[in-house]
């Protein structure tokens, strides 16, 4: 197909409007508020990143705010390639799975759900969150509180059948090595997943924390790809197709690639496995400090297995000391994380840092920068560099007045 000139510039002219619309209805589910629903959830800017998508929906889950691993489901963060929801018919709905199988098959939800099943506590994290672009306090459309900066992850229950189950019905050929997994929204949000990892861990879910998908999820059923960054987990799964090599779709290359100096400057489009990282979500910025006792408690994980324990420093990093984990520890999950403190009045830096159980320990900005071929005064650039899955080492700076400011660039 040859689009002219012309027709490509309406085209450009129409989404922009419909992206503008988007922003302004980003809070909107099913026609009403969701602040009418949620207290939590803001009225929201298109964000920065806008431009590398045409259609965009995002929520971020307010972290300060609840306890435990759970994410209350309506606090689920949420990013959505399109400006609407798929309307789904789940009784209409089926997956199918073609492509290097000997038998391309196709399952309604009564056949999934007589399935052989799996329900597992994973977190689910946006390969954008906490980028460099979100901190940044000069926006005032971003910035404070630590739900704007980290609330593009979430951690739920999820249950239904592991691919395992469903691509041994299919019948894999020896050739088939990658998966394409495509979506039933407007813009078939794609993404590809290589066999091996299919088979250990993923599945394909049909209820969250025991109900029903929410259609922000992904209803009627999403992939869970364990520890793996946000995009591989596509929603509304519809078809997926088993190939014999890696395919760059639309997705994972125009939207999810950034260029690394220390690849020469040639982008790297496949990040899978999410690192250590953790995160204090009381007090944290944007919160105010009174003098006495203080529970510090936050949230740490990695996409390599369980977390291992969490180091806290008060003090910017010069000592450290650790946390009590509040367990059960789950495998690729969010582990609630808790330190008993008594604030002086004092400024004060502080810090969290997780250990995987790997032995992996998560990164300060410093040593992530320089592991990336940059350098620190690049952050300070007026047009900071774009970073995808970061998982430096969070500082909150305290001051004598008990204001909490976001530190990590200053
Ligand atoms: N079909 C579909 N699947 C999708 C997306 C999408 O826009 N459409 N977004 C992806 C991205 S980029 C992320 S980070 C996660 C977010 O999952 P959530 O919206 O349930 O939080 O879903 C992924 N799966
Ligand atoms: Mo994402």
């Amino acid at each position: 197909m040859d689009i002219n000139k012309s027709d490509r510039r309406r085209f450009l002219k129409q989404t922009a409007a419909v992206a503008g619309v988007a922003a302004g209805a980003a809070l909107t589910v099913r026609g009403k508020p969701a602040s009418a629903q949620d207290p939590h959830v803001h009225t929201e800017p298109p964000r920065r990143g806008a431009r590398y998508t045409i259609d965009h929906m995002t929520h971020y889950t307010p972290l300060q705010d609840y306890a435990g691993i759970i994410t209350p489901p309506r606090l689920h963060f949420m990013q959505q390639h399109s400006s609407e929801f798929p309307e789904i018919d789940a009784d209409q709905h089926r997956l199918t799975i073609h492509g290097l199988v000997d038998r391309p098959l196709s399952f309604s939800m009564d056949d999934l759900k007589r399935l052989p099943s799996v329900s597992r506590i994973h977190f689910v994290e946006c390969h954008g969150n906490s980028s460099p672009q979100i901190h940044n306090p000069q926006n005032p459309n971003m910035g404070l509180p630590v739900q704007y900066i980290h609330g593009m992850a979430s951690c739920s229950e999820w249950s239904g059948v592991p691919f395992s189950v469903l691509l041994n019905e299919a019948g894999l050929q020896k050739e088939g090595t990658w998966l394409v997994m495509e979506g039933a929204d407007a813009g078939k949000f794609s993404h590809t997943l290589p066999v091996g990892k299919a088979l250990d861990d993923c599945f394909v879910a049909y209820n969250q924390n025991g109900d029903p998908l929410r259609v922000e999820q992904g209803y009627p059923i999403r992939a869970i790809v364990p520890g793996w960054e946000g995009p591989h987990n596509v929603k509304y799964l519809r078809h997926i197709k088993v190939v014999d090599e890696p395919y760059n779709t639309w997705n994972e290359s125009m939207n999810h690639s950034v260029v690394r100096p220390d690849l020469g400057g040639k982008a790297r489009w496949y990040h899978f496995q999410w690192g250590p990282k953790s995160v204090i979500t009381r007090p944290s910025g944007g919160m105010e400090m009174r003098k006495g006792y203080v529970q510090i408690t936050g949230l740490a994980w990695s996409g390599a297995g369980k977390v291992a324990k969490v180091d806290i420093s008060v003090d910017g990093g010069k000592t450290w000391k650790e946390a009590r984990l509040d367990g059960p520890v789950h495998t690729k999950a969010h582990t609630r994380f808790n330190f008993d403190w008594e604030w002086n009045g004092q400024e004060a830096m502080l810090l969290s840092r997780t250990t995987d159980e790997t032995g992996d320990v998560q990164p300060s900005l410093a040593e992530l920068t320089e592991h990336w071929g940059m350098k620190m005064s690049d952050w300070h650039e007026k047009d900071r560099p774009r970073a995808i899955h970061m998982n430096a080492i969070q500082p909150w700076k305290i001051a004598r007045d008990g204001s909490i400011s976001d530190a990590m660039f200053a």
